[in-house]
């Protein structure tokens, strides 16, 4: 178990004490242990495993909490999670993921309305008993009735990073079953969707039931919810479902091409081999007139997934394509893209620091930067609108360009912008002066604020920002969180026009919860010729690891590495954005 998903279950086991109105003192004790768990640089399986260090050393962490993260290590779950579980009905977990309702609101919800599901809560607002509740009022009563539809999808889907993360650890421990001879993940997980459902695991092994058994031993299950011949899902505590398929080798490929999907990205297929009087299915490729489901005749082709695509003179399309967009059609033009890749990727323009709200130094960032053998940076702390985030003046911007000469005066092989992410005013307008923003190297512009304005002013402020002649790029351009926060009301179509006639660019925040552009946009993007950048947006040396899911994305959307500015040179990036 990781550092992010300790701080998980710490923040739910104080949710639900919130919820059940216990000690403050506790609740406030497990918040902030999440917390300082959360970015803590190292991960504290090391420092448990090392015998000369306490949990208890760590600042804010006592005994107590220690022995509960000792458990979590250990086990994968903690007790007193679940008898907290058992106490509070589970549909009022649902309630917790609406924006803006603490565990306190939704415990007077429940106290006094008896409101124990998204159902109840959404025909409460309906008939506006909510905003007669103390505490609540009638803008409570909408902003909760507006949050209700991605609580329900938050409720059923997982970031990729997240499933990524439980991905990784079960691979490991399904590898100690010897008898497995392959082993890959399928369905949107392996497409690299933004969310996954469930994670369909396929195995080729002689005999399914050892893979199984290994199964119910992986550390965090709780339930075995179907155990057959070849099937068998689970539930993990984290409420995540895993499909397991036990496959023959010589079906391996079919089935791998099958259960990865996407079901759009199949109907496609099947239609395409219908017309070479073939079935495909999960066991293989099949001539029509012979039969065509497991055990009819011989199969032409179902081993590898290359040899499935390949009968049908397909190529083996990248997962993160095969979502019956224009997959088919590249592969009818002979054009399929050669998509972007990490390594491609050789600056990162949009971080912070301790300047503003990072939680590492400039000079901390500069040098991981250089260990990643990243070739340039641009360092984006807020401006000073970010009042939360103590966001730079002028005055203290320049302090920090300052800094950022000195340091380039000291490096060789690394290159550090002068830059800020200054924030697109609510009335319209940037939060610093031009002569400002005119000595920065790279200006990514955001916005913060006045996130609910209608589409008109929005649109206002986005277009100024794109027109300003100092601005670079847009940063995250549609402010959603993922499972947590509607997008801005943005035409985004309009914005990818504006910034191609203004020769601006556009973001691919990479951080997990933001993927901001997606996949549509990006696509759209690349139709006009806005060059991409892909940014980390990193608050610490860790934050500089999510490039990984930005690249994810852009491959989703088909992009190469001609399309994403940051695959460049400094030099060329600079003369794109009339910098010179
Ligand atoms: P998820 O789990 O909601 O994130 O999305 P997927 O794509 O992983 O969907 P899932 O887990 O229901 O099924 C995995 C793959 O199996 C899916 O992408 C395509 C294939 N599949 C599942 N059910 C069907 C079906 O009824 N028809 C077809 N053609 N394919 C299916
Ligand atoms: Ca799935
Ligand atoms: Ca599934
Ligand atoms: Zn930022």
């Amino acid at each position: 178990m990781n550092n992010p998903a300790i701080a998980t279950v710490l923040e739910q086991v104080a949710d639900l004490l919130e919820f059940q109105n216990s000690n403050p003192f506790r609740v406030r004790a497990y918040r902030s242990a999440a917390r300082r768990i959360q970015d803590f640089p190292e991960p504290l399986s090391e420092i448990v495993a090392d015998g000369d260090r306490q949990l208890t050393d760590l600042d804010g962490i006592g005994k107590d909490m220690a022995a509960k993260i000792a458990e979590l290590l250990e086990t994968g779950k903690l007790s007193l999670l679940e008898e907290l579980r058992e106490q509070v009905p589970e549909e009022v977990f649902a309630l917790l993921r609406i924006q803006g309702l603490g565990p306190k609101k939704a415990a007077i919800l429940y106290k006094e309305l008896g409101i124990a599901s998204l159902e109840m809560l959404r025909e409460a607002c309906e008939a506006q008993q909510v905003r007669a509740l103390k505490g609540f009022g009638a803008k409570t009563e909408e902003t909760i009735l507006a949050g209700i539809p991605l609580a329900e999808q938050a409720g059923k889907r997982i970031y990729w990073a997240e499933a990524d993360q439980i991905a990784g650890g079960l691979l490991t421990h399904m590898r100690g079953e010897k008898s497995i001879r392959q082993i890959e993940f399928a369905g949107s997980y392996r497409r690299g969707r933004e969310t996954v459902g469930d994670l369909d695991l396929l195995v080729d092994a002689s005999r399914s039931g050892p893979v199984m058994d290994r199964l119910e031993e992986f550390a965090g299950v709780t339930d075995i919810l179907a155990r057959g011949e070849t099937k068998m899902s689970v539930r993990l505590e984290v409420g995540l479902q895993i499909d397991l398929r036990v496959v023959r080798a010589e079906s391996f490929g079919a089935a791998l091409q099958y259960f990865t999907g996407s079901k759009e990205h199949n109907v496609v297929l099947r239609g395409m081999a219908k017309d070479r009087g073939l079935k495909v299915n999960e066991y293989g490729v099949y001539r029509v007139d012979q039969g065509g489901s497991e055990g009819d005749g011989e199969s032409l082709a179902g081993r590898t997934e290359e040899d499935v695509y390949g009968v049908l003179e397909l190529p083996c399309f990248p997962p993160e394509i095969r979502e019956a967009r224009q997959e088919f059609h590249w592969a009818k033009e002979d054009k399929l893209p050669e998509l972007i890749e990490l390594e491609d990727v050789v600056g990162d323009l949009h971080m912070h620091t301790t300047a503003t709200d990072g939680k590492a130094t400039l000079r901390e960032m500069a040098a991981a930067a250089r260990e990643r053998g990243l070739h340039y940076i641009a360092i984006t702390d807020h401006s000073k609108r970010v009042s939360m985030a103590r966001g730079l003046d002028e005055k203290r911007l320049r302090r920090q360009w300052e800094e950022v000469d000195e340091l380039n005066g000291e490096l060789d092989d690394l290159l550090v912008l002068k830059g800020v992410e200054c924030d697109v005013l609510e009335k319209g307008g940037m939060d610093l002066p031009d002569d400002v923003l005119a000595e920065a190297d790279w200006v990514v512009a955001s916005l913060h604020y006045g996130q609910k304005q209608p589409r008109a002013q929005i649109m206002a402020r986005l277009l100024e920002a794109i027109e300003h002649p100092h601005v670079s790029i847009l940063g995250h351009p549609t402010g959603r969180l993922i499972n947590r926060r509607e997008p801005y009301d943005v035409d985004v179509e309009q914005i990818i026009a504006a910034a191609a006639e203004q020769g601006k660019l556009l973001e691919l925040n990479a951080n997990p919860a933001r993927l901001d552009l997606n996949d549509i946009h990006l696509a759209a993007a690349s139709r006009h010729h806005v060059p991409v950048v892909i940014s980390t947006d990193a608050h610490s040396v860790a934050g500089l690891d999510v490039m990984r899911y930005g690249v994810l994305q852009a491959r989703r959307a088909g992009l190469t590495s001609k399309e994403v500015a940051n695959t460049l040179p400094w030099e060329q990036v600079r003369q794109m954005i009339g910098n010179v």
